[in-house]
């Protein structure tokens, strides 16, 4: 079970977020699903949550589901629903919030510095937060439940800011050289199977799929749980180096079965045959509404290596259908990360500019295979991400203004970040700004 608990919640958000909320539906299924895994893991017997749908309503819905429910006349903020499972379903959870956009709007503007978008998701936040269980009939529940619903809305808005930083830095991109031959599987032979890729034919099937950007991509389908094969092919790689393997994946629905899920592997055999390291992305269960980015980097390979095999495909006693595009595999590059300094002596400074200078030790290829940024508290209390104005193999650099910063001492701080969103290095130092004197 404790493998389960890992999987993310599938959930589905149906209807549409209004316009000028300035929240996409697929924002509106992240946050859910954010706040899903936390409400989850809140309790430690928490059964297997299934499947949660997330409808986006208004007035009218509202208050004919709160007769419905519950016999009380009027619109809602939000009417959360847990139901057991039917057999022959497997037992746990199956969830659904009925959350009122209309209510979100009205009331957005009577809390301070609230917008009508992170009211909708406060009301999924609780939504959520019932499904485990909590109770807010009480006053003191509520502000219990209230704290929590906050803080995970706290954390899911740093993690968007995290995640635009990240998308934004396009010069920190993947790495473009790959080992693999056909990872997009735009070249197919005359069977109209993609080339390179080893098929065996024994309890799966491979077929042409649409990718990203309507490109060719396989088409994965599982139909024996109690076989575990897949498509590969032979790579070259750098012994004593990391690879990284990546690969983008989209599931219709969620996964059948009991295995982990899809994976991208890629495994080195000795001269025997024998597997001597290996390296494997997180199994998913569901993709969402969408594709996923996955990745791993493996460790050193060792001398002992002298083939490796890239494959991707489910886990052993999971069914349904898996679209992989786009699977890469190429050496991983470690930048080190030597030193955080300023421009300012001892680090403080009352006015003006300062640089804040990152040591790295570092190639051209380095960069290329990671994203990094600098943070700062702003003197608007926010914590500020932004992307280096110069980079380089040795160094990378930003100007601020010390009047943007907090007031008295605030940590700066400098990250690395590996494909798949792992921190690699981080630095930070304490820069104070002083008072002004007149
Ligand atoms: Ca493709």
């Amino acid at each position: 079970m404790t493998m389960a608990h890992d999987c993310p919640v599938p959930v589905f958000v149906l209807g549409t977020p209004p316009k000028d909320f300035g929240l996409s539906k697929a924002e509106v299924a992240q946050a859910a699903r954010f706040f899903a895994a936390r409400s989850q893991r809140r309790l430690a017997d928490a059964p297997m949550w299934h499947e949660v749908a997330v409808h986006l309503i208004h007035d009218a819905q509202s208050d004919e589901m709160h007769r419905a429910i519950m016999n009380i006349a009027g619109a809602t903020d939000v009417i959360t629903q847990a139901y057991d499972a039917i057999p022959p379903e497997e037992p746990g959870l199956y969830g659904e919030l009925f959350v009122n956009v209309d209510q979100a709007r009205r009331a957005a503007p009577k809390r301070k510095g609230w917008s009508a978008a992170k009211e909708l998701l406060l009301y999924v936040a609780h939504g959520m937060d019932h499904l485990s269980g909590a109770d807010d009939h009480a006053p003191a529940d509520y502000a219990r439940m209230r704290r929590r619903e906050l803080g995970w809305l706290a954390k899911w808005r740093g993690a968007l800011t995290l995640l635009a930083a990240m998308t934004t830095l396009a010069l920190w991109s993947e790495p473009g050289a790959t080992f693999i031959d056909n990872g997009g599987f735009e070249k197919l032979s005359g069977a109209r199977q993609a080339t390179r890729w080893h098929y065996s034919r024994r309890g799966w099937t491979a077929a042409e799929g649409v990718g990203v950007n309507d490109s060719r991509a396989l088409v994965y389908a599982n139909a024996d749980p109690a076989l575990e094969t897949a498509p590969w092919q032979f790579v070259d790689f750098e012994k004593g180096h990391p690879h990284v393997i990546s690969a983008d994946v989209q599931i219709e629905g969620t996964l059948q079965g009991t295995g982990e899920g899809a994976y991208v592997a890629a495994e080195w055999l000795d001269e025997k045959g024998n597997r001597v390291a290996e390296v494997r992305t997180k199994a998913l269960r569901t993709s969402g509404e969408g594709w996923r980015h996955v990745s791993a980097v493996s460790g050193p390979v060792p001398d002992s290596a002298v083939r490796c095999r890239v494959s991707f495909g489910v886990t052993k006693g999971c069914m349904g259908h898996v679209v992989f595009d786009n699977v890469r595999f190429a050496r991983w590059y470690t930048p080190r990360l030597t030193g955080l300094s300023t421009s300012a002596p001892d680090n403080q400074a009352a006015e003006g500019e300062i640089d804040v200078i990152a040591d790295l030790d570092a190639t051209d290829a380095d960069l290329a295979a990671h994203k990094a940024f600098f943070s700062w508290r702003g003197a608007d209390g926010r914590t500020h991400t932004v992307s280096p104005d110069e980079r380089n193999a040795e160094r990378a650099q930003i100007t601020l203004r010390v009047r943007d910063l907090a007031v008295g001492p605030s940590q700066i701080a400098f990250v690395l970040f590996r494909p798949n969103g792992e921190i690699d290095a981080r630095r930070e130092l304490t820069f104070v700004r002083q008072a002004v004197r007149r």
